[in-house]
């Protein structure tokens, strides 16, 4: 029997123990299609659960204010030096706990309650953070937003510069979250010059893509660029803020002490670890893997019939609207779920449905290229995601539990970066 890989949780704690195996297990047999997800490394793993948590290091390197930053300090310079280099950047912050936060601190760095911001609106494949009303960005400061056509779901840049133009916004978001195309990041930069706003490019869902070349850079456009470091870029959860020189004192300033307290240290190591594996030659091929995945499975998609947002991908994300096939969006998650293969299901532009129970899945290929899967595997996971949610409609669970049978069988031949191999 193979040794525990958590001994001493399981010594002090066998319930929380049984549960962490449980999700290991998971991961492990599951086709995880959920395209902010990925598996880090195992090297990932060890750098981001290490006694670093034990350190309080408000501040930041050379000017904490606490002592006994020896170590800290070095870990926290080598992630920076590494994302500067990994982005080509002038300055990082590698402190901000998430995306979230590191995007409140944006708007804390060049904006006062009750400006106007503008971003893409959510149910268009924005963020949250991006100005949305039930966020605090959006309450707290007057968000306006842009959308897609209803035509072909992509960006009229036209109209976007319109509505600056009208709006003159204090801050212009760029990025989001289900965003099957390549972002023309020098379009929002003309438009954000002209407007007078400061412009930043969300990256988070795409970062991994830029380390590896598969996605062009915001960086010589954008006045700040945001990302977490879970995504595609297969590091810890957490959040970096890179920007010009001109912004660095003011980005540091409003992630600390503006917004937050220490650092979560594990994690600064974590993310080190991560920008170094981004940095290597295997992870371009992996950007650019995760990119001809999804265009593969797009492809296979749309020959089964289904309706695709913007009829495609240029990136790891497919936005799916399921109405034609009749089936709500949650209906298939849930469906596809029993099947073994997760998603989430998501608005699409112009959902007549509520963003609880919407049209459409998001799907993409981050993490089942984690694992090695190819564009020949495409058909076989455009095939079970067809069958699932034909069962879906049929409410047919037996032909659910074929399919997750049929998955765990591939699957078992790809381990998981990171999980037990069976
Ligand atoms: N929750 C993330 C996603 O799934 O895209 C964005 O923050």
């Amino acid at each position: 029997m193979t040794a525990h890989r958590q001994p001493a949780l399981l010594a002090t704690d066998p319930e929380l123990a049984s549960l962490v195996t449980a999700e290991e297990t998971l991961q492990a047999q599951t086709l995880r299609l959920i395209p902010s997800e990925n598996y880090v490394s195992a090297a990932v793993l060890e750098a981001s659960g290490t006694v670093l948590q034990n350190k309080y290091s408000e501040g930041y390197p050379g000017r904490r204010y606490y002592e006994g930053q020896q170590n800290i300090d070095r870990v926290e310079a080598l992630a920076v030096e590494r994302a500067k280099g990994l982005f080509g950047v002038e300055h990082a912050n590698v402190q901000p706990y998430s995306g979230s936060p590191a995007n409140l601190a944006v708007y804390l760095a060049f904006a006062r309650p009750g400006d106007t911001v503008m971003g893409m609106a959510l149910p268009m494949g924005g963020h949250l953070t991006h100005g949305w009303g039930v966020s605090a960005t959006g309450s707290w400061f007057r968000g306006v937003q842009y959308g897609v056509r209803a035509e072909d779901g992509l960006i009229d840049y036209d109209a976007v510069r319109d509505l600056a133009l009208a709006e003159r916004p204090k801050i212009l978001f760029c990025g989001g979250t289900a965003l099957p195309r390549t972002i023309d990041f020098e379009a929002f930069a003309s438009i954000a010059k002209e407007a007078g706003s400061v412009l930043v490019a969300d990256v988070a869902h795409i970062a991994g893509l830029i380390a590896g070349g598969a996605h062009p850079s915001p960086v010589p456009y954008a006045d700040v660029v945001s990302t977490t470091t879970h995504k595609t870029l297969r590091g810890p959860r957490g959040a970096m803020l890179m920007c010009k020189e001109e912004h660095a004192k003011a980005i540091d300033k409003a992630v600390f002490p503006g917004l937050q307290g220490g650092p979560h240290n594990q994690t600064t190591a974590g993310i080190a670890l991560a920008l170094h594996e981004a940095a290597q030659p295997a992870f371009t091929s992996y950007a650019h893997a995760v990119v001809a995945n999804a265009k593969a499975l797009a492809a296979a998609l749309l020959e089964r019939g289904f309706d695709l947002v913007s009829g495609g991908t240029d990136n790891h994300l497919i936005l799916m609207d399921l109405t034609s096939r009749g089936v709500p969006g949650k209906v298939a998650a849930k469906a596809l779920d029993r099947a073994g293969i997760v998603v989430n299901y998501n608005t699409v532009p112009f959902d007549p449905r509520k963003p609880f129970d919407p049209s459409g899945i998001r799907i993409g290929t981050p993490s089942l290229t984690s694992r090695g899967l190819s564009a020949d595997h495409m058909p076989a996971v455009a095939d079970w995601i067809s069958r699932a949610v034909d069962a879906a409609a049929k409410a047919d669970e037996p032909a659910l539990a074929k399919i997750r049978s049929e998955v765990a069988d591939l699957l078992a031949a790809f381990p998981a970066p990171g999980l037990p191999v069976a």
